[in-house]
C-alpha cells in the first residue's frame, strides 16, 4: 500500500463524514491524516507502520492509524465502504464538484433535498440555489460551470498524472515472477494529452490467466471483470482503472501493439499488412500459407511488413501508416535540438523564481538562452508590470547579461494581454523596448467565434508581436477552448511571420497537436512555451516537445532550436526599419 492511496482514502472518509453531517472535528481528523501521508510519499507503508513510525507522525491518531493498518493488511477500508454504502450514489458524485465540499453538500441535502448532479444542476437554475445561505449568486455561476466541466471530463486524467501512475503499474506487473516483460500501452503510450484509462500488457511463462488473477485479487483493488479472453479491467480503491492484458510472451510484441492502438493505426497497419498477403489480428502474425511469423517486438512486427518502425506518438490517423509506406515520416523534434525557451515568468508578476534563478536553472538544462515574460499591466490579478516596472526589470536584466561573457543570453520579453479590441497592452514606445513580445487572451472569452477571430487577427497585425500565446484558451478537463476560427489565425500567422505558441503547461497543451500538422504545413513557426511559473516549472517544455512529436513537427519548424541571433532576428522582422 503506498502513501497516496492511503491518503486518498483517508480524505475520502473525510468527505463521506461531511456529507453525512457528522462532526466537523472527526471528519478534520481524517483530513488531517490524509495530510500528514502525503507528506511522506512512500511506495510501501508497510515498513513505517510496522516499525511505529508511522503511529509517530503528527496528524495521525489511533483511528486514523486503524484504517492505515488495514489498508496495509487488506488494500481496503471498512469504514470507507461503510459510509459509502450509507450514502446515495447521486451525492458521492457532487462531491466532484470543485469548491463544493460536503459540509455544503449536506447542507444543500438539508434545505432542498438535492440528492444528484440534475437535482443541483435544476435547483441552481431556478433560482432557489442562490437563496440558500452561504450560496451568493457567484457561487451559483462556479457550479453551474463545475456540472458542465464534469459532464466533459468524464474520468480522464492528464497525461503527466496518468504516466506516473502507469509506471507504478508497469513496475509491479513486471516484478511478478510469471512475467518475462511488461509495457505501458493505450493512450499513455501514445502520450495523448488526456486520458481515460492505463493499459498494460505482459508477456509471460506459465499461465497468463494466472497472472492476471493475482493482480485482480491484489491489495487495493476494488473490483476486477473480465474484459475479454486475455484482459481483465481493474479498479483501485483510488478511482484508476486499469485494463491489463497478459499473454504468452511469444504474443507480448503483437498483443502489445494491438492495445497501444489507435483503432486508426491498428486499422491502417492490418489493411497494408493485407495487401502484402498477410493476415495480422491480435493473436499475431501469419503469412500468405497462414504460417505464423515469429514477432519478437514490435520493431521486428513493422519490418515483417516492410514498413520503418512507427514512434508510438505518430499512431493516430492511420496518416502515419501510410507515410511510413511511403519514405516520407517526418523526422521527429528531440530534446536535445532545443536551445532555449520563451514565456517564463519571475517574481516581477505571479512567478516564484527571480530573473537570476530563471537563468540559472535553463543554463542547468544544456539552453544557450531564455525568454523572461512577466504579465503586461492589463493582469493586474497577476501582478501585471507598470512601465516602471518593467525598466526596472531590464536594467536588471542587463546587469546579468554582464555577468555572462556571451555565453548565455536574457532575452527581454513580455506576455502583453490582447485587449478585448485586440490591441496590445502597453503603447509602441514601451512594446519597442522588448526583444520579444508574447501576445495571450486572459479575459473576455466568451465574446463568440467572429468577436474573437477579428480580436486575435488584429493582434497579429501588431509588428510588435512575436508569439500568439496559447491560441484557444483550453484548459484540459475544465474549459473548453473559446469559440475562435483558428484555421484563419494560422493562415494570418503564417503570413505576418508570427510564431504560434504550443503551450506546454499541462493544464493547456494549446495549440492542440491535432493542429500541428496543418500549421506546419502553412510554415507556421511554433514556439515551445513552458509557462514556467517556477525553475522546476521549465520541465514542462519537454512535454511540449512530446506534443510537438504528436503533430509532426521537425526542429526547422520550432522557433525553440534557433540561436539567440536566430530568435532575435525572427522577432525583429516585423517591425519598421528604425526599430531593427
Ligand atoms: P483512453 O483510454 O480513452 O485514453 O484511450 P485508449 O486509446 O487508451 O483507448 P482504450 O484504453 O479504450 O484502448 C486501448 C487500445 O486497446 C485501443 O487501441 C483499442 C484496444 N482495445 C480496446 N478494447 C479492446 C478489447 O476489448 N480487446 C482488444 N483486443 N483490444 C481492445
Ligand atoms: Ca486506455
Ligand atoms: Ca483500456
Ligand atoms: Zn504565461
Amino acid at each position: 500500500m503506498d502513501s497516496r492511496t492511503a491518503a486518498h482514502v483517508l480524505s475520502r472518509i473525510a468527505a463521506l463524514l461531511e456529507l453525512s453531517g457528522a462532526n466537523t472535528f472527526r471528519a478534520r481528523a481524517y483530513e488531517g491524516a490524509a495530510q500528514a501521508l502525503r507528506s511522506i510519499d512512500t511506495d510501501d507503508l508497510a515498513p513505517l507502520l510496522a516499525s511505529g513510525e508511522l503511529a509517530k507522525l503528527p496528524g495521525v491518531g489511533p483511528a486514523t492509524l486503524g484504517v492505515v493498518r488495514e489498508l496495509v493488511e487488506t488494500g481496503e477500508s471498512a469504514y470507507l465502504e461503510r459510509l459509502r454504502a450509507s450514502i446515495p450514489e447521486g451525492l458521492l458524485e457532487l462531491l466532484r464538484l470543485p469548491r463544493l465540499g460536503g459540509a455544503k453538500i449536506h447542507a444543500l441535502h438539508e434545505a432542498l433535498g438535492i440528492t444528484s448532479l440534475d437535482d443541483l444542476e435544476r435547483e441552481a437554475l431556478s433560482g432557489a440555489l442562490a437563496k440558500v445561505k452561504g450560496f451568493g449568486p457567484k457561487t451559483v455561476e462556479a457550479i453551474l460551470k463545475g456540472i458542465a466541466g464534469l459532464r466533459a471530463a468524464g474520468d480522464r486524467m492528464r497525461i503527466p498524472a496518468a504516466t506516473a501512475e502507469a509506471i507504478r503499474i508497469r513496475a509491479a506487473v513486471a516484478a511478478h515472477p510469471d512475467v518475462v516483460r511488461a509495457g505501458i500501452a493505450g493512450s499513455v503510450r501514445r502520450s495523448v494529452e488526456t486520458v481515460g484509462d492505463i493499459d498494460v500488457v505482459a508477456g509471460c511463462r506459465g499461465d497468463p490467466a494466472a497472472v492476471r488473477g493475482s493482480f485482480a485479487r491484489a491489495p487495493g483493488v476494488r473490483r476486477a471483470t473480465e474484459k475479454d479472453a486475455d484482459t481483465t479491467t481493474i479498479t483501485y480503491v483510488d478511482g484508476t482503472c486499469l485494463d491489463l492484458c497478459c499473454v504468452s510472451d511469444d504474443r507480448f510484441a503483437t498483443a502489445l501493439w494491438r492495445m497501444t492502438g489507435s483503432d486508426a493505426h491498428v486499422a491502417a497497419v492490418a489493411g497494408h499488412a493485407a495487401r502484402g498477403g498477410f493476415a495480422l489480428g491480435a493473436d499475431g502474425l501469419r503469412d500468405a500459407a497462414g504460417r505464423p511469423v515469429a514477432v519478437a517486438d514490435e520493431p521486428s512486427l513493422y519490418a515483417a511488413l516492410g514498413l520503418p518502425f512507427i514512434v508510438p506518438e505518430l499512431r493516430e490517423t492511420g496518416e502515419e501508416v501510410s507515410a511510413a509506406a511511403a519514405g516520407v515520416l517526418p523526422e521527429l523534434l528531440r530534446d536535445e535540438q532545443l536551445r532555449g525557451v520563451l514565456h517564463c515568468h519571475t517574481r516581477y508578476s505571479d512567478g516564484r523564481a527571480s530573473v537570476a534563478e530563471m537563468a540559472a536553472a535553463a543554463r542547468e538544462r544544456g539552453w544557450g538562452w531564455i525568454g523572461i515574460s512577466d504579465h503586461s499591466q492589463a493582469a493586474f490579478y497577476a501582478g501585471g508590470l507598470k512601465p516602471d516596472e518593467v525598466r526596472r526589470q531590464h536594467d536588471e536584466i542587463d546587469a546579468l547579461n554582464a555577468t555572462f561573457g556571451g555565453a548565455f543570453t536574457i532575452l527581454k520579453g513580455i506576455e502583453a494581454d490582447i485587449l478585448a479590441d485586440g490591441r496590445l497592452d502597453y503603447d509602441a514606445g514601451l512594446l519597442d523596448s522588448f526583444d520579444f513580445v508574447i501576445g495571450s487572451i486572459h479575459s473576455r472569452f466568451a465574446m463568440g467565434e467572429p468577436a474573437m477571430t477579428e480580436r486575435v487577427l488584429r493582434a497579429l497585425d501588431d509588428p510588435h508581436l512575436t508569439v500568439l500565446a496559447h491560441p484557444t484558451g483550453r484548459l484540459l478537463l475544465s474549459r473548453d477552448p473559446y469559440g475562435i476560427d483558428i484555421d484563419a489565425v494560422l493562415e494570418k500567422a503564417a503570413e505576418r511571420g508570427v510564431a504560434v505558441e504550443l503551450n506546454a503547461d499541462p493544464h493547456r497543451l494549446d495549440l492542440d497537436w491535432r493542429h500541428l500538422h496543418a500549421a506546419k504545413r502553412l510554415g507556421v513557426t511554433i514556439a515551445i512555451g513552458p509557462d514556467a511559473h517556477s525553475t522546476r516549472g521549465l520541465d514542462n517544455t519537454m512535454l511540449g516537445v512530446v506534443m510537438a512529436r504528436k503533430g509532426w513537427l521537425e526542429g526547422a519548424d520550432v522557433l525553440n532550436t534557433r540561436d539567440v541571433a536566430g530568435v532575435r532576428e525572427f522577432a525583429r522582422h516585423g517591425l519598421p526599419e528604425g526599430a531593427r
